[in-house]
């Protein structure tokens, strides 16, 4: 391992959390690049659990630096609520650094990320509700306040006051609020007393990744989400405000991208999502519902239950090649033992066209019917699995598959949560 991105290759949920947990304990520095607390994953260290959102992974092992980068939108009070959990079960926090150029989440992101829902009515997008897209429509529009800003009190209240005012005005235009939701002082009270103790954490994290990349230091990037809610490659507008692939990786760490080396693209062995959008291979009968018990298909951040369907060779050819993939690590296999037969999606049907590449439009992605090809399935406990010989014929026809679907190897296998459960096959 020298400079390796994690990528979720699908919707999100595919297990990133578990193959980042096994890296960040070797990693020299670990960084997340992109989104905020929409993110999480759930840890376990000898037989305890914490759940991340914001903080990277890394952070159970004292000696890695944990980079919150600038391409984060960077909620504090998740933060503080974060660092306290991790504190008060005697984990080290002082090898976080936070980026001076990171976008901040007020108050007011979170209530017009709910707002902006509501409005959106049957079409809404099914937001974490963390105040993220509105966080990044700031920063777009370039009215956004940066943790560099927060550092100087008087810029920090200068900006505040013209954005609290702002987002008065538009809740009492566009949301028809009839007073103003947002107070000025009270903000700037709640954010002064983070000012002061977010201070030794703050860096430009830009040069720290930089020289410890020309170091040959050990370097991971937690992605978070999945290259399907990418802003700009994903099931737009069913996307998250960011981009979780690889090259937003390098804009959110303020790196080339040619430092980064490897690109480990996480793939569930089926496909899940949360929220709204059209989903090809979704399963709304007892298969889906088999694979959302088996595999606890349920959200760690929101619990929300996760939408269930057959593996879709289309999305992930669509995230190996987007992300410059140089490795599959594939997820939740032990999740399909037990069905009879297992459907592979290799293509769309569209009308009377086959699509081979992963549509932008939408309404068009709606009409496709997926194409499948049965594999036979496997009845075998596998979650004991050392080696990849070991696995049933029918678990390795199924891997090899989709490693000529995909065009990229399958370097690890999992077959159940837990670290142990892993096979590596070189
Ligand atoms: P938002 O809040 O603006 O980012 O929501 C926009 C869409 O992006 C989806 N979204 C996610 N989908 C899956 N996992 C997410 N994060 C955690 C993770 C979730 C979890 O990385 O594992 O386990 O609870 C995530 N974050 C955003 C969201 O559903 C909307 O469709
Ligand atoms: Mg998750």
């Amino acid at each position: 391992m020298k400079t390796v991105a994690i990528v979720g290759s699908q919707w999100g949920d595919e297990g990133k959390g578990k193959v980042i947990d096994f890296l960040a304990t070797q990693a020299d520095v670990v960084i997340r690049a992109q989104g905020g607390n929409n993110a999480g994953h759930t840890i376990v260290v000898d037989g305890k659990k914490f759940a991340l959102r914001l903080i990277p992974s890394g952070i159970l092992n004292p000696n890695t630096i944990n980079v919150i980068g600038n391409g984060i939108v960077f909620d504090p009070k998740g933060f503080f609520e974060e660092l306290e959990m991790l504190q008060s079960n005697g984990i080290d926090t002082k090898n976080i650094k936070i980026s001076d150029r990171a976008h901040i989440i007020f108050p007011y992101h979170k209530e017009l990320d709910g707002l902006a829902e509501e409005a959106r009515g049957d079409n809404k997008i099914g937001t974490t509700k963390r105040g993220i897209g509105p966080c990044y429509m700031d920063k777009t529009e370039r009215s956004g306040i940066r943790i560099c800003d927060l550092m100087d009190k008087d810029v920090f209240a200068k900006k505040l006051k013209g954005q609290v005012e702002a987002k008065n005005k538009l809740v009492k235009g566009v949301y028809d609020k009839e007073e103003d939701m947002f107070n000025f002082d009270e903000i700037y009270s709640e954010f002064m007393a983070y000012a002061e103790k977010l201070r030794p954490f703050v860096a430009d994290t830009t040069v720290i990744v930089y020289d410890a990349i020309k170091a040959g230091k050990k370097v991971l990037f937690e992605g978070a989400q999945g290259t399907l809610l990418d802003l700009d490659l994903g099931t737009y507008p069913y996307v998250t405000s960011s981009h979780p692939t690889s090259g937003g990786f390098a804009v959110g760490a303020g790196i080339g991208p040619n430092m980064i080396k490897d690109v480990v693209g996480i793939v569930k062995a089926y496909t899940t999502r949360v929220g709204e959008g059209p989903f090809v291979t979704e399963q709304l009968n007892e298969i889906g519902d088999q694979i959302r018990i088996k595999g606890h298909e349920f959200g760690t951040v929101t619990g929300r239950s996760r939408r269930c369907g057959w593996f879709d060779a289309v999305v992930v050819k669509y995230a190996a090649r987007t992300n410059g993939l140089t490795s599959i690590a594939f997820m939740l296999l032990d999740v399909l033992t037990g069905f009879e037969e297992i459907q592979i999606c290799t293509a769309y049907k569209c009308g009377d066209e086959i699509l081979e590449n992963f549509p932008a439009s939408l309404e068009q992605l709606a009409k496709c019917e997926p194409v499948y090809e049965t594999m036979p399935g496997w009845t075998e406990d596998i979650t004991k699995v050392e080696k990849y010989e070991d696995l049933p014929e029918n678990a390795k026809k199924y891997i090899t598959r989709i490693e000529e679907l995909i065009g990229v190897n399958v370097d690890l296998v999992s077959v159940g949560p837990n670290r142990a459960q892993t096979i590596i096959r070189k």
